[in-house]
């Protein structure tokens, strides 16, 4: 049989099958997937086979992926982790207050769905808790990512209709990432209220290592449409990139990049003669992403 695994433990696998039936799974032995250090490196999204075996299933290989989305942590620079697999986009939830999310983040998020060929999709939530400043603030900011191809939307999760959000989620498989506590949950459940997902009280996200979400989860919103809610990640790190292959994951520096004196050499740091700089000073590339970009060559571990 073959099936897409929905949820995954760790040591437990949910794998829904063709009749739509769940089947509660094991692996068999030590899978290895091709270019990935890990064994058993089965994620949500995964597409497998299984043997039933009883009432549970037996997973024997893992199918080839699309893709997949890793991320690196922080502290343990060895440790990645596979968020999903197999996904068509990567929707981003983030606030600007309760917490706020950083542009670094966000940049880093971004860079990283990029690098795995993954399109974007910004959700910035709780609009109803803003100042008017930072109500323009995220309109900018909406502004800006639109600008570079990616969909972005501001929203209250808790007083707007998501109808907006809903129309992007159609016919694909979105993976939702975000920090805890940002609205993941909230969202979801507005989106499909059948699921009943718990969602945590302002209280709880503060509290170090509270998460209401605490396995990725993939739900079927219709036929053509999932979408995989994840527990909230407090940093997100780069997976091994070299400073020119970041700079070519920023959109809007690909072109500009190739007027730089030393183009193919250029980190847009000190060298004279580059486009990227001018770029910058001239307002045709943000002075945020800017920042971000030189953060992430720098290796910086601001990565919060
Ligand atoms: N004021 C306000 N609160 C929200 C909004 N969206 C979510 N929340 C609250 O933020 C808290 C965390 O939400 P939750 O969905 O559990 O976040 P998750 O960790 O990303 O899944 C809950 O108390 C929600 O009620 C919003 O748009 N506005
Ligand atoms: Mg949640
Ligand atoms: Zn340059």
């Amino acid at each position: 049989m073959k099936g897409t695994v929905v949820k995954s433990t760790g040591s437990w696998y949910e794998v829904r099958v063709d009749t739509g039936k769940t089947i509660n799974c094991r692996m068999k032995g030590k899978i290895r997937l091709e270019g990935i250090k890990e064994t058993n490196p089965v994620a949500v999204g995964d597409f497998v086979e299984l043997d039933e075996e009883g009432t549970n299933g037996v997973i024997h290989s893992i199918l080839p992926r699309k893709n997949h989305l890793l991320r690196q942590a922080v502290k343990k620079s060895s440790h990645s982790q596979i968020l999903a697999a197999n996904i068509d986009q990567a929707m981003l939830v983030v606030t600007l207050k309760q917490p706020r999310t950083s542009m670094g983040f966000i940049d880093r998020f971004i860079i990283s769905a990029e690098a795995y060929g993954i399109p974007q999709v910004i959700i910035f939530n709780k609009e109803d808790l803003l100042s008017d400043e930072e109500k323009e603030e995220t309109h900018e900011l909406v502004k800006l990512y639109q600008s570079l191809g990616i969909p972005s939307v501001r929203i209250s999760a808790l007083t707007d209709s998501i109808d907006k959000i809903r129309q992007l989620l159609n016919d694909k498989v979105t993976l939702m990432a975000g920090h805890s506590g940002v609205g993941k949950s909230t969202l979801l459940n507005k989106i499909a209220p059948h699921l009943d997902r718990a969602t945590g009280s302002i209280s709880d996200f503060s509290q170090k290592g509270t998460h209401t979400t605490t396995f990725a989860e993939m739900f079927s919103l219709d036929e053509t449409t999932s979408i995989i809610d994840t527990p909230g990640v407090k940093e997100w790190g780069l997976v091994d990139m070299t400073p020119q292959e970041i700079s070519d994951y920023f959109v809007e520096m690909r072109e500009i990049r190739l007027n730089c004196k030393f183009s193919s050499k250029c980190l847009h740091l000190q060298e004279p003669g580059c486009a990227v700089r001018q770029a910058v000073e001239e307002d045709r590339i943000s002075e945020s992403r800017f920042n971000s970009y030189l953060s992430m060559v720098a290796g910086e571990d601001n990565r919060k």
